[in-house]
């Protein structure tokens, strides 16, 4: 068994930066976010970026910043959003690959999403699948619900493998509108992966909030990668605010080491995962 691939979400679209002064929303911050969470044991970070008054954007300039950033200052696999804010215009969620990731997220299906609604059109997934393939970016297939699982299916046999030919799932779970965040349901997400998608698909789980840990110990149980980060709790206990997202990456590796399944250096990563400069 492999060691373990500990993703960071250290920003997202949702949490406001006046509640949450911790939540890295500078192009500054969400250096130093980085770096220490390489330290740490991160080997890959998804990326959400703010503007100046700290609210999600999509501005294609500072998506090529942040990449080079990245890039300069950490060894990580940048991995962009193209998810954004609910309230993303499709054609600004595609342009994201402009910025040359290695890796973008792609979203199986809408779903509810606390008040709002995640729209992911097949048309407009279809589009990004192909995009992402055309330009050498690896992606990670964003799974809210189990309906997402045979819908990749689908999309795997009519539109083929993406760039690299290794299919690489996220599970998020525990959103309002979609799977829910426990034990039982990271189980049926692993057993769907197996009898939906092809033979060596890996995934990493994510639990929001207080399903965080759940999510994050039954992942592992099942052989599976970990992501963590304020995109996704800004709890790290009961009535005890997260102080960085440094902390939930060391919390994540502590727990692969004690399933013996230590985390992964981000060139592993890239060798599993078929990305382009996988030596
Ligand atoms: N912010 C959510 C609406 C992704 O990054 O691809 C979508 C999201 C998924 O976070
Ligand atoms: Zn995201």
């Amino acid at each position: 068994m492999s060691g373990t691939l500990i993703t960071v979400a250290p920003t997202g679209a949702e949490v406001d930066k006046e509640q949450v002064p911790a939540l890295p929303t500078t192009l500054e911050e969400l250096v130093s976010a980085a770096i220490e969470c390489e330290r740490a044991g991160a080997a890959m970070v998804h990326v959400h970026i703010r503007d100046d008054a700290s609210g999600p954007t999509l501005d294609l300039g500072r998506l090529r910043d942040t990449v080079a950033a990245l890039r300069e200052s950490t060894n990580l696999v940048v991995q962009l959003s193209t998810g954004g804010a609910v309230t993303d215009a499709e054609g600004d969620r595609l342009a994201v690959l402009e910025a040359a990731p290695d890796m973008a997220s792609c979203t199986m299906g809408t779903v509810n999403f606390g008040d709002g609604v995640f729209m992911n059109r097949w048309e407009f997934i279809v589009e990004l699948h192909e995009r992402m393939r055309d330009r050498a970016v690896v992606p990670e297939y964003e799974l809210f619900d189990l309906g997402h699982l045979p819908s990749l299916e689908r999309l795997l046999e009519r539109h083929g493998l993406p760039f690299g030919a290794h299919v690489h799932v996220d599970f998020v779970l525990g959103v309002p509108g979609g799977a829910a965040g426990d034990a039982a349901t990271v189980t049926a997400f692993a057993e769907a992966v197996r009898r939906y998608l092809p033979e060596g698909t890996t995934f990493s789980a994510t639990g929001i909030g207080r399903t965080t840990l759940p999510v994050m110990l039954a992942s592992l149980a099942h052989g599976g990668h970990l992501r963590v980060g304020m995109e996704d709790t800004v709890s790290f206990a009961r009535r005890t605010p997260v102080t960085g997202n440094g902390q939930l990456v060391r919390r994540a590796a502590e727990a692969a080491e004690l399933a013996q399944r230590p985390p992964m250096a981000a060139a592993e990563a890239r060798r599993l995962l078929g990305l382009r400069d996988a030596d």
